[in-house]
């Protein structure tokens, strides 16, 4: 029986099912593959044809009774497969609640589909229950908007309806990728009569249709729907999904090696455009987002990571990368020349930050998490390289401005030959990088309450070798020194240091925004653990933390935590996904939000009131809820004895910080290196 039919019985029910399939197969064909829902009456229909497909084994169906942590809670998961996830909810004010992941889906461009049902347009601004005006609703946040209407029996409207599921998913995932919103009205009834025939139809699907543009995450995300079938016809995949990680199901799920841009045309058109790159030295910048791939995303986008290298080694360009840059981690000893972490610790040394100003930067990704880093580089000019046409300037620095894949611009510097390698350059830049460190190895060792230096700060000036510039008094030296010593026996320092032991290579860290990103980004060092480091950095929120940690897990990415105590208290309904984690999550429990300690507004009337906002509430009390163990924290050794007891297995893991005592430690470690003599090469004769 066809569409006609249904009408011809009175059956909207059923055409409302077969117009829904038509909508969901054209996803499916064009890479969706899981479901995101919240409960609802009027999104019946869609959630019929979805578990028809959940059934043919096709697509995963999670239910997340809040509309704004399924949201966060599907961003989760495209964030760790990098294909588009879908989200439905019922109408009204439901879908707003996506908002705050919408925009951060927005801002880094990751794939929602966003299907909101609706009532029939002719119920709508006539006071209608649970009718409001959903058109648009998501702004400038979506890439695309479509409202195709109430369903239609005709086939060429249902083809049309297939091609619609197929484009949002290839416009949501492609070169501009981001959330696109489909407003979906539906006349009841919503439930099909007994005499309906609709059903999953995977062989009539039209052949897969592949979009190709330059940096697309969907230019292989394109299957033929029959990969949802095995041979013998049996469902497979999400069946063992519910239990297994994505690894196991998945036949994209190996990330591929794409061997960087062999496009002669564009290496040759670059170096056309290359002519005019700056002179003078420079460096390279991979801010959040630079590479995307995680070990579970399943696209395989032109990685940047092998012409980045290879471009910053023959050109001897430092390479600064940011905790979210995807390009912290790497064991091999050639990329470790180049990469430099501790640009934030560092630049605070005057001589250090006027002798490592560079004559141009070349800027990948995203603003780096590092404000200091940001404030240092203004004026600089940039080379801005974004291939989704993001642009990443807000000091207004650009000099020109690449739209294409980062790795062609990499591989098309390094062969052009116009930036002459100066080894000279790059061995500041190293040696200001290995002084780091080492100043931060030696603090972290000295302060180890094993050390029993930690409450005596006394003669400890030949261990910490420290090597005071003849301008600077060595009382003084010893004064910063004794309170960094006091201090950092037990700050985030220890936490982060901890954390980068205990987790095995190729699992993933979620690293919550406020203080948590910032203190990550001063204390993990790049190179050694291969850990691919996460975060919401899109607006910065510090919303939707625990959904978002619970749909990366989701993706069969192995993820631990780490986020403030009021970024966990915002995303009270994300608990209820608690129980989906697979790795400890760690509080950094400081007692309200202590960003503010660093900022002007610390001293203001009624401070820790307005805007610290202390919760008082039981962690423990929390995790129980959660149903997690829960261990409470307030030394290295207690943190130590509460990792080997966890284990690679979920748990709380409160670590109480003093936030005094932490601002001390870390303006303490700052004057620290302001006054350390950094006596690598050229540095101190410069
Ligand atoms: C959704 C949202 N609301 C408010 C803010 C403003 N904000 C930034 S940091 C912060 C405090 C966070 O506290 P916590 O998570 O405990 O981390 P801490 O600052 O103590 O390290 C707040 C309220 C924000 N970034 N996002």
């Amino acid at each position: 029986m066809s569409a006609a039919d249904d009408i011809g019985r009175g059956d909207i029910g059923c055409l409302n099912l077969r117009w829904s399939l038509a909508l969901l197969e054209g996803m499916v064909s064009a890479g969706l593959r899981h479901l995101v829902l919240s409960p609802g009456a009027r999104s019946t229909p869609l959630l019929i044809a979805a578990q028809r497909l959940e059934v043919a084994g096709c697509l995963q169906l999670t239910p997340i009774l809040d509309e704004r942590s399924a949201a966060f809670f599907a961003l989760g998961i495209a964030r760790a497969q990098l294909r588009p996830v879908a989200l439905l909810a019922t109408s009204g004010s439901a879908p707003a609640h996506w908002y705050p992941a919408v925009i951060e889906a927005a801002e880094v461009g990751l794939p929602l589909l966003l299907l909101s049902a609706d009532r029939p347009p002719r119920l709508r601004g006539w006071g209608a229950n649970q009718t409001i005006d959903q058109t648009r609703l998501f702004g400038a946040f979506v890439r695309e908007f479509l409202d195709p209407g109430l369903p239609q029996a005709t086939a060429p409207a249902l083809k049309a309806q297939r091609a619609l599921g197929r484009r949002v998913a290839l416009v949501s995932s492609g070169q501009r990728a981001g959330p696109v919103h489909l407003n979906l009205p539906f006349d009841e009834p919503l439930v099909p009569g007994p005499a309906c025939t609709a059903a999953v139809d995977l062989e009539g699907a039209e052949p897969p249709l592949r979009s190709v543009d330059a940096g697309s995450i969907a230019v292989e995300s394109v299957v033929n729907v029959a990969e949802c079938n095995d041979s013998e016809g049996n469902e497979t995949g999400f069946a063992r999904l519910k239990t297994g990680p994505v690894a196991e199901w998945s036949r994209e799920a190996e990330p591929r090696e794409v061997e960087p841009h062999g496009a002669e045309p564009m290496v040759t058109r670059l170096e056309v455009e290359l002519r005019s790159w700056p002179a003078g030295r420079g460096l390279i910048l991979c801010g959040p987002g630079s590479e995307l791939r995680t070990p579970v995303s399943s696209a395989p986008r032109l990685s940047l990571a092998p012409s980045l290298w290879r471009c910053a080694e023959a050109l001897a360009l430092p390479v600064l990368v940011d905790p979210l840059s995807g390009l912290r981690a790497s064991a091999q000893p050639a990329i470790a020349e180049t990469q430099i972490s501790a640009y934030d610790s560092f630049l605070r040394h005057p001589k250090v930050a006027r002798v490592l100003r560079p004559d141009w930067v070349l800027r990948i990704g995203r603003a780096p998490v590092s404000k200091l880093l940001g404030q240092w580089l203004e004026g600089v000019p940039a080379i801005l390289v974004s291939e989704t046409g993001v642009w990443s300037d807000s000091s207004h620095d650009a000099l020109l401005r690449l739209e294409l894949p980062a790795a062609a611009v990499c591989d098309a510097l390094r062969v052009q030959g116009r930036v002459k390698p100066r080894p000279d350059w790059l061995a500041r830049w190293r040696a200001a990088e290995q002084e780091t460190w080492r100043l931060v190895d030696a603090s972290l060792a000295q302060a180890s309450p094993s050390s029993g230096l930690a409450s005596s700060a006394t003669d400890t000036s030949a261990d910490l070798r420290l090597r005071p510039s003849p301008a600077v008094q060595e009382a003084r030296i010893d004064e910063r020194k004794a309170g960094l010593l006091r201090t950092l026996s037990w700050s985030e320092a220890q936490v982060i240091a901890a954390l980068r032991a205990a987790i095995p290579d190729g699992e993933a860290l979620f690293c919550a925004n406020s203080m948590p990103i910032r203190q990550l980004d001063t204390w993990w060092r790049a190179g050694g653990a291969q850990v691919t480091l996460l975060g919401n950095r899109g607006a910065s929120g510090i919303d939707g933390y625990l959904s978002t940690l619970a749909g990366i897990h989701q993706a069969g990415l192995a993820c631990w935590g780490l986020v403030g105590d009021l970024s966990l208290c915002h995303d009270l309904s994300g608990l209820l996904l608690a129980t989906r984690l697979d790795r400890p999550l760690l509080v950094l429990n400081n007692g309200g939000g202590h960003i503010f300690d660093y900022l002007p507004q610390r001293g203001l009337a009624d401070f820790e009131r307005l805007w610290q906002t202390p919760q008082r509430v039981e962690l423990s009390a929390l995790a129980a809820l959660a149903g997690l163990r829960h261990w409470r924290v307030e030394d290295a050794e207690g943190l130590d004895a509460a990792l080997s007891e966890v284990g690679l297995t979920p748990g709380m893991i409160e670590c109480v910080i003093d936030p005094e005592v932490s601002r001390q430690a870390h303006l303490a470690f700052w004057e620290w290196i302001r006054v350390s003599s950094f006596p690598g090469p050229d540095i101190s004769e410069a």
